[in-house]
């Protein structure tokens, strides 16, 4: 204990000195440039209050080692303002700990404050008092919820602020994000809804991070926002701007389980096919949806009948696990796109048809070049040759060869460890004696709807 105690202190030391400068973060339309290194950035995202502080440097850990670069996260705001103006910010609502965790880690960090989440949490992240306000009106030009939306997010920025965590400052955060897949819903709102867009854009502006803002699921994103692509596969997506990099918020790596249904599984190759796509087709930043999904403490599930479980099939289990083939492929996968970082944000790109289903796509820097041959038929297999080499290129999968020349990696060939989790069923014996119950008392206004009052029974209320 006291030798980790030692090397602890060490580490924190060493990581004040390292995060002591001001880090300059831009971008072109190939890459997120820090302080003059063009980058690529492979993310997961871990939902801090869907584990327990005491899990977050192995997870934040074990997603280094998975070859990510950053770790992103929501911020919730209903869990940490229950009542207005009363804020809770202890155990796993430890936002700044958990910040920190990542910092330690060497991982960045990428902040999505939102507020709005969705996230299949409840309420989508909005506290019951924003509902029972006079007058409010969510996610549009209303004065009221505009006023509520700067408060929380400048409280959360200042917090940040407060400790340095911004690169700007000499931190970690590389991103911030506002809002959240506004445009998918925007036309309903006509008028009131692009008035109620550019003022966000305006009110993150001003609080003067010194780093980038994104907008997810916003095309045409109002300057200075950035926008990002959400979904299962976003080859085909090009930014309205050509200045702005092609960034992937989430991938969605399974899906969030409902009572009564199957376990959502999205298998690891047709994921590690739409990452190295992604990739392929000049992407910049990817994301996963969820690295790490966890579960859903207390009330926070949100949705129709969303379980307590939110494993999502991510790379690690609901427990923290590896989930594997998934995590050692798509380690195997970020090892490779992190090989060729320097062709991919810096060589011209050509693509040869080689046959009706593959393709190749050439990154050409003076002195290297580096390829992908996919074939996206679904059925059938390929044998190719390109260069003077045959390359066995399997139904619906990518290779990328970092030299042109040889095959460093397919999405389809699995070498990574591979193992079953099986579920039984819980034997008295068989539960640690520790495990006990306790209650704690809910900080809520009220949990019932404006004109209701307050509800007291002895039943589970739905
Ligand atoms: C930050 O980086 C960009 C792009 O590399 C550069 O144009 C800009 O001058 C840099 N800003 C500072 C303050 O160093
Ligand atoms: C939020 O509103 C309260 C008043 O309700 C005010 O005292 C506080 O300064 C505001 N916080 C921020 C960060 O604007
Ligand atoms: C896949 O390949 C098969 C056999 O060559 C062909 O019949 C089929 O049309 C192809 N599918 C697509 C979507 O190209
Ligand atoms: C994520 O990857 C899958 C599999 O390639 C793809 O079908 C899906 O479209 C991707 N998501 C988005 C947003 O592109």
């Amino acid at each position: 204990m006291k030798m980790f105690n030692f090397l602890f202190s060490v580490f924190i030391f060493s990581s004040v000195i390292f995060h002591a400068n001001a880090h300059n973060v831009t971008h072109d339309s190939r890459s997120i440039i820090i302080d003059g290194n063009h980058q690529i950035i492979l993310s997961g995202s871990i939902h801090y209050p869907r584990s327990t502080a005491q899990m977050w440097p192995d997870l934040i850990r074990k997603a280094k080692e998975g070859g990510l670069d950053a770790v992103k996260t929501y911020v919730f705001w209903n869990a940490h303002e229950p009542v207005r103006r009363q804020y809770d910010f202890s155990g796993n609502l430890d936002l700044v700990r958990f910040l920190k965790t990542i910092r330690d880690e060497g991982l960045y960090a990428i902040l999505r404050i939102g507020p709005y989440a969705c996230a299949e949490w409840n309420y989508g992240g909005f506290p019951m008092w924003l509902h029972n306000m006079l007058g409010v009106s969510f996610r549009t030009k209303n004065d009221v919820f505009m006023n509520e939306m700067k408060n929380f997010t400048s409280l959360i920025v200042d917090m940040v602020k407060r400790e340095r965590l911004f690169a700007s400052q000499g931190g970690h955060i590389i991103l911030a994000q506002i809002e959240n897949e506004y445009g998918n819903v925007m036309k309903p709102y006509g008028e009131d809804g692009k008035s109620y867009i550019n003022w966000c854009a305006q009110m993150a502006d001003s609080l003067d991070i010194g780093v980038p803002w994104i907008m997810c699921q916003q095309a045409g994103a109002p300057k200075p926002m950035l926008e990002t692509c959400n979904g299962w596969y976003c080859d085909q997506y090009r930014p309205k701007d050509p200045n702005t990099p092609k960034m992937w918020t989430e991938n969605w790596t399974g899906w969030f389980k409902s009572w009564g249904s199957a376990d959502p599984l999205r298998t690891t190759e047709d994921l590690a096919y739409s990452v190295a796509r992604f990739f392929q087709k000049g992407g910049t930043l990817q994301n996963y949806y969820m690295y790490h999904g966890d579960t859903n403490f207390g009330r926070t599930s949100g949705g129709p009948y969303m379980t307590t479980t939110y494993d999502y099939n991510a790379p690690l289990d609901e427990y923290g696990n590896l989930n594997q083939p998934k995590w050692g492929h798509l380690k195997q996968l970020h090892n490779v796109l992190h090989s060729i970082e320097y062709t991919l944000t810096h060589g011209d790109v050509e693509t040869q048809k080689i046959d009706n289903s593959v393709t190749a796509t050439i990154y050409q820097t003076n002195d290297k070049s580096s390829c992908f041959l996919s074939n996206t038929n679904t059925t059938t297999d390929a044998t190719v040759n390109f260069g003077g080499i045959n390359y066995f290129i399997p139904a619906w999968s990518i290779s990328i060869l970092p030299d042109c020349r040889e095959e460093a990696y397919n999405t389809a060939k699995v070498y990574a460890q591979t193992w079953m989790m099986v579920k039984k069923s819980n034997k008295a014996e068989d539960e640690p004696s520790c495990l006990k119950w306790a209650w704690r008392p809910e900080l809520i206004e009220s949990a019932s709807v404006q004109g209701k009052g307050d509800v007291s029974v002895n039943k589970i209320v739905d």
